[in-house]
């Protein structure tokens, strides 16, 4: 396994499309587990692909406390279940160190493909309702910095670029 660099807010690659998998083969299970490994590193519940400069429809998650429920979501989409929606604080492994309140559905219903290729479906709540969106949002090109005032959105990015410019610095 491999750790792999994430791409950070306002890297325009962020913004990038990504394209359907044909076929879940070892080269994208070899995908999974490096990004396995990073979201894990990074202490993050979620990482989509487009995070990690890949632009491939591939999603790791695990909102367990001890990091035993790996999820993965190759092609994944949703539903909501009902229309109400719920504010959560929501931060972002490409966005450090910011965090705000992005309403999202309450409940969905996600159908995706596993480390296999095997379809599933599976109803979700809270974090990880709110987190099948988030990583969704990824492989569409849209952050959470994308539902704020651009006011707030433009304040995240100079303290951003702030931040890479320390860290070219440094
Ligand atoms: O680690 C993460 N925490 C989080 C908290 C609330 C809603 C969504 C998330 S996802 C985020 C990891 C990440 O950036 N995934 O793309
Ligand atoms: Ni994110």
């Amino acid at each position: 396994m491999a750790k792999l660099a994430i791409l950070e807010f306002p890297d325009e690659r962020l913004r990038t499309k990504a394209k359907a998998v044909q076929s879940v083969d070892d080269e994208v299970r070899k995908l999974v587990d490096d990004m396995l490994e990073t979201m894990y590193d990074a202490q993050g519940i979620g990482l989509a692909a487009t995070q990690v400069d890949v632009h491939r429809r591939v999603v790791v998650m695990d909102v367990s406390d001890d990091n035993s429920q790996p999820l993965v979501l190759i092609n994944p989409s949703y539903t909501p279940i009902g229309d109400e929606k719920e504010p959560l604080s929501e931060g972002c492994l490409s966005i450090p160190e910011h965090y705000a309140e992005v309403p999202r559905y309450l409940k969905v219903e996600l159908k995706a493909l596993d480390r296999n290729g095997e379809p599933y479906t599976l109803e979700a709540d809270g974090l990880l309702a709110h987190c099948i969106q988030h990583e969704y949002d990824h492989l569409e090109g849209v952050l959470f910095v994308d539902y704020l005032s651009s006011l707030k959105r433009d304040r995240i990015r100079k303290k951003m670029e702030k931040r890479h410019k320390q860290m070219q610095g440094a």
